[in-house]
């Protein structure tokens, strides 16, 4: 068995956890917060047997795509009046998946 350790973006998580737990994976969520950029992002835990991990890792590698989106920041406060931003292009998506070896598995 393996535990599956996938830091996704809070956007993606839902749609990555419906398609998991329909396609037969038991699934934990945890609420984390990125240590670069101290913003909330989502973490899976999955344990699974060894032959459907790289099922498992497809799921998320589709439905958690790295991806441009168009953005309009806030105004900004500073300066003469409410300054309007031009939209701006950010990278959004992907996942850090992370595949460990589980020594024992105990349910009780
Ligand atoms: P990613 O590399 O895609 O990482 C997304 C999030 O995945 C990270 O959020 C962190 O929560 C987790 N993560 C990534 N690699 C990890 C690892 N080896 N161990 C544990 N958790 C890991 P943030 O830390 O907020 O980073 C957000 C994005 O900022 C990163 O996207 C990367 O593009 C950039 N970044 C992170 N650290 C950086 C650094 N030291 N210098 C430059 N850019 C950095
Ligand atoms: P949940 O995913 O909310 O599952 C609650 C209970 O619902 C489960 O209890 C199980 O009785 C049932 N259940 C879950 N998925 C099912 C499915 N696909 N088909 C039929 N019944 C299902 P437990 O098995 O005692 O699990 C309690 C909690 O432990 C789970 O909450 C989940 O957070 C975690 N968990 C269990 N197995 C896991 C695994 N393989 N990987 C990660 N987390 C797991």
């Amino acid at each position: 068995m393996k535990l599956i350790l996938a830091i996704v973006s809070s956007d993606d998580s839902r749609d990555v956890l419906d398609r998991l737990t329909k396609a037969g994976y038991r699934a934990t969520v945890i609420s984390t917060t990125g240590g670069f950029l101290r913003e909330g992002n989502t973490t899976l835990l999955l344990g699974a047997e060894d032959e459907k991990v790289a099922q498992a890792v497809d799921v998320v590698r589709q439905t958690c795509r790295r991806r441009t989106q168009w953005v309009s920041p806030l105004p900004t406060l500073e300066g003469p009046g409410l300054e309007m931003s031009e939209p701006i292009e950010v990278s959004v998506g992907g996942a850090v998946v992370f595949v460990l070896g589980v020594e024992q598995f105990i349910q009780t």
